[in-house]
C-alpha cells in the first residue's frame, strides 16, 4: 500500500484555513517535475447547482456519503434501470486552460457554475508526493479527485495546489472541478468591474511530482540595506525538514553556499556577491540559479535589482527612473478572452516596448505568470495589483481575508521576478474608515510578506473646495503608500480635452507620482475632427492635452495610461462603437494602432 504523506505546511505567514490549499503553495512549477493537465476536459454547465445534490434535492455530506448522483463522483449508468441524469464523457469539450465565454458562444455572457472534469493515470513511486496545481480558476474552484474533495479555492487569478499522494491511483482517476464565477458583493472585486468576468479554468493544470521532502518555496533577492549582499530563505515541506543541508549556487558569480534547515524547515542566508550585474530595463540580466536538495534540482533565472525612493524620486540601482508605463488588462491578443501563454505576454509587452516603455500595470489583478518571466527577460518594469476594486465590501472580515489572501498568493508566487517592483493594494476606492482601515492592513501585510517593494494604489484626485481647477490628493492612504499614483480622466469623463491647460496641481506629498491611468476612447479606423469624440483624433487630442497638463505635476516621475489594448467589458455596449469592448486601447483588439500610440511613443522617446 502507497504510504501516505503527512503534510507539514511550512507557514511563512499567517493565513486563515478557510483557504487551506495556500499554506503549501508550491512556487516555480515551471522548473519541477510536472505533468500537464491541460487540453480537452469535459464540462457540464449547471446553472441550477444541481450536481451538488442526490435525487432527492437534499444537500448530503460530500465527503461521508457522497450520492452517485453528485456530479463529482463521475458515474455512469450501471445497467439500463440505472437513473444516472449526467454523462461527463458524452458531454461537451472545452479547452483548458481557457475561459468558456470565447470558447463557446452559448456561454458568452454565462455566469455561474460549470463542472469540470478530466481523467488521468498516474504512477507514483512509494517515495514521492503528487500535488495538484491550477494557475488560477475564475472565481470559486471546489476541487474533487476520485470524488473526494480536496478543498476550495476563493479568488480568481492566484495559484493553489492540493496534495493527492494518498488519493492518486495507477488508473482511470478523474479530477473534477466546480467552477463558480458568479459575482457576490462580498467578493473580490465585487460585483461591479469594468472588465469581461470570464469564467473557467483560466491558467495552466499541472500534476506537479515531488520527493518526501521538498524545497516548497524560497526567496533570492538583493539585500535591501546592503546591495552588496544577496538574502533570502528557502523553505522545506515535508516529514523531516530539521537540520537539513541545501545548497545555493549562482554559477555565473562563482556562488556555491550550503545553508540549514531550522526546526521549522527553514533555511535563511546572507551571502556577499562580487560584481554583479544589476537588473535593469537596458540590461535585463538574469543569472541561473540552482537550490540543490537531496536529488534535486530547483533551477531558477533572477535578477538582482534595487528600488527604492528619496523623496519624488523613484530610485532603480540608486539612480532615478522616470517610469514610462503602459496599463494592460489580460486579455490575449492572439485567441481573444483570458490569456495565458508566453506568446501573448511576448505580443503584450511587445507592444509595450515599441511604444517605448520600460514599465507597465497590470492592472486590476494578478495577471499569468508568463508576464512577470517575460518582463523579466524584456526589461519592463512591473505594477501588479489585487483586485480590490471601486466598492469593496469594507466592513466584512471575510472579504478582507480574501483580498489578503490574494495578495499573499501573488507576493508568494512573484516574490523573485526583478522586474516586479510595486505591490498595489487597490484601485479608486472612495474612503471611509473602514475602507482606510482595510488598505491599512493590507499595506501592512504586503510590507510584512515583502519589505523590499514598493506599495501603492490606484487613488483619486479631487479638486480644492471652491477651486474646482486645481486638483489635489486627499487619501489618507496617500500617507501609507511609498508611490502616490491616482487615475485622473480630464478630457473624457471630466470635460472636453481643453480642459487640461486649466488645471493646476498641489500636490505636497513630497513622493513620486505615478498617474496610474488616464485617457479616453476611440473606435479604431474612425477618422473626423479632434472634437468629434470616438475618432483617434479625439483620443489623439487627449493624449496631446494630457501630457502637457501632467508635466505641470513637478513631482510626476511615471505614468501608466489608460491602456494598452481595446478590451472587452460588458459596461461597453454602444453598438458599432464599443460592441462590449472599452476603447480606450492605443490599440484595437486586433492589435491595429490608433493614431494616440504615437503621441504618446514620441512622449515616451523624448524622456
Ligand atoms: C477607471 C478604472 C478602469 C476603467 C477605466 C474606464 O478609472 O480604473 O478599470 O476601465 O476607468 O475606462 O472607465
Amino acid at each position: 500500500m502507497k504510504s501516505r504523506a503527512i503534510s507539514f505546511a511550512i507557514i511563512l505567514f499567517t493565513m486563515t484555513t478557510t483557504f487551506c490549499a495556500q499554506s503549501t503553495l508550491i512556487t516555480n512549477t515551471q522548473s519541477r517535475e510536472v505533468v500537464s493537465l491541460n487540453g480537452t476536459w469535459k464540462y457540464i454547465v449547471d446553472p441550477y447547482e444541481n450536481g451538488y445534490y442526490n435525487y432527492r434535492y437534499q444537500p448530503f455530506d460530500e465527503q461521508e456519503n457522497p450520492s452517485r448522483s453528485a456530479f463529482f463522483m463521475n458515474s455512469r449508468a450501471l445497467d439500463k434501470q440505472d437513473r444516472i441524469e449526467y454523462d461527463f464523457d458524452k458531454s461537451d469539450d472545452i479547452i483548458v486552460p481557457g475561459d468558456w465565454n470565447t470558447q463557446k458562444e452559448k456561454l458568452y455572457y454565462y455566469e455561474g457554475t460549470v463542472w469540470y472534469k478530466k481523467s488521468f493515470d498516474y504512477t507514483l513511486a512509494e517515495d514521492k508526493r503528487l500535488f495538484l496545481y491550477f494557475g488560477a480558476v475564475n472565481y470559486k474552484a471546489e476541487v474533487y479527485l476520485n470524488g473526494k474533495k480536496l478543498g476550495t479555492h476563493i479568488g480568481g487569478f492566484t495559484p493553489f495546489n492540493f496534495e493527492i499522494t494518498s488519493i492518486v491511483k495507477e488508473k482511470d482517476n478523474f479530477v473534477v472541478v466546480k467552477v463558480d464565477n458568479k459575482r457576490a458583493k462580498e467578493g473580490v472585486p465585487t460585483l461591479n468591474t469594468d472588465w469581461w468576468n470570464y469564467g473557467g479554468i483560466t491558467r495552466d493544470v499541472k500534476l506537479v511530482e515531488t520527493n518526501f521532502t521538498f524545497v516548497q518555496d524560497y526567496t533570492i533577492q538583493l539585500s535591501k540595506e546592503n546591495s552588496e549582499t544577496i538574502k533570502g530563505m528557502v523553505s522545506l515541506n515535508g516529514s523531516d525538514i530539521t537540520n537539513k543541508s541545501i545548497i545555493i549556487r549562482i554559477p555565473e558569480l562563482s556562488i556555491e553556499q550550503k545553508i540549514v534547515s531550522n526546526e521549522n524547515g527553514i533555511a535563511a542566508f546572507e551571502f556577499k556577491h562580487n560584481e554583479i550585474t544589476y537588473w535593469s530595463p537596458d540590461n535585463p540580466k538574469l543569472y541561473d540559479i540552482e537550490i540543490i536538495f537531496q536529488n534535486e534540482t530547483i533551477g531558477d533565472k533572477i535578477g538582482f535589482r534595487s528600488i527604492t525612493t528619496n523623496g519624488p524620486d523613484v530610485l532603480l540601482n540608486e539612480a532615478p527612473v522616470f517610469l514610462k508605463g503602459i496599463s494592460i488588462h489580460e486579455e490575449s491578443p492572439i485567441s481573444g478572452g483570458r490569456a495565458n501563454s508566453r506568446e501573448d505576454a511576448k505580443k503584450l509587452l511587445g507592444w509595450a516596448k515599441e511604444l517605448g516603455c520600460n514599465f507597465v500595470r497590470l492592472a486590476h489583478y494578478p495577471h499569468n505568470e508568463f508576464m512577470v518571466r517575460v518582463a523579466d527577460e524584456m526589461g519592463i518594469l512591473v505594477w501588479e495589483e489585487i483586485p480590490v476594486y471601486w466598492t469593496i465590501d469594507w466592513e466584512n472580515p471575510e472579504t478582507y481575508q480574501n483580498a489578503e489572501t490574494q495578495l499573499a498568493e501573488v507576493i508568494t508566487r512573484d516574490k523573485n521576478r526583478a522586474s516586479v517592483i510595486i505591490w498595489s493594494m487597490a484601485n479608486e476606492t472612495p474612503h471611509s474608515e473602514a475602507r482606510n482601515i482595510f488598505l491599512n492592513n493590507l499595506a501592512t501585510k504586503a510590507r510584512r510578506l515583502d519589505p523590499t517593494r514598493l506599495i501603492s494604489a490606484a487613488l483619486e484626485q479631487r479638486s480644492l473646495d471652491g477651486q474646482p481647477n486645481v486638483r489635489t490628493i486627499d487619501d489618507p492612504f496617500a500617507k501609507v503608500v511609498d508611490v502616490l499614483s491616482f487615475n485622473v480622466y480630464i478630457g473624457w469623463y471630466d470635460g472636453r480635452p481643453d480642459k487640461c491647460d486649466k488645471i493646476s496641481w498641489q500636490i505636497d506629498q513630497n513622493k513620486p507620482v505615478i498617474i496610474s491611468e488616464f485617457g479616453g476612447g476611440a473606435k479604431y479606423g474612425l477618422h473626423g475632427y479632434k472634437d468629434e469624440i470616438w475618432t483617434e483624433e479625439f483620443q489623439e487630442e487627449i493624449y496631446i492635452k494630457n501630457l502637457e497638463m501632467l508635466k505641470r505635476i513637478k513631482d510626476l516621475r511615471g505614468m501608466s495610461p489608460w491602456i494598452l489594448v481595446d478590451f472587452r467589458s460588458p459596461r461597453r455596449v454602444l453598438p458599432e462603437i464599443q460592441d462590449d469592448y472599452n476603447r480606450k486601447g492605443l490599440l484595437s483588439e486586433k492589435g491595429e494602432k490608433k493614431k494616440a500610440f504615437s503621441v504618446l511613443q514620441e512622449f515616451y522617446r523624448s524622456k
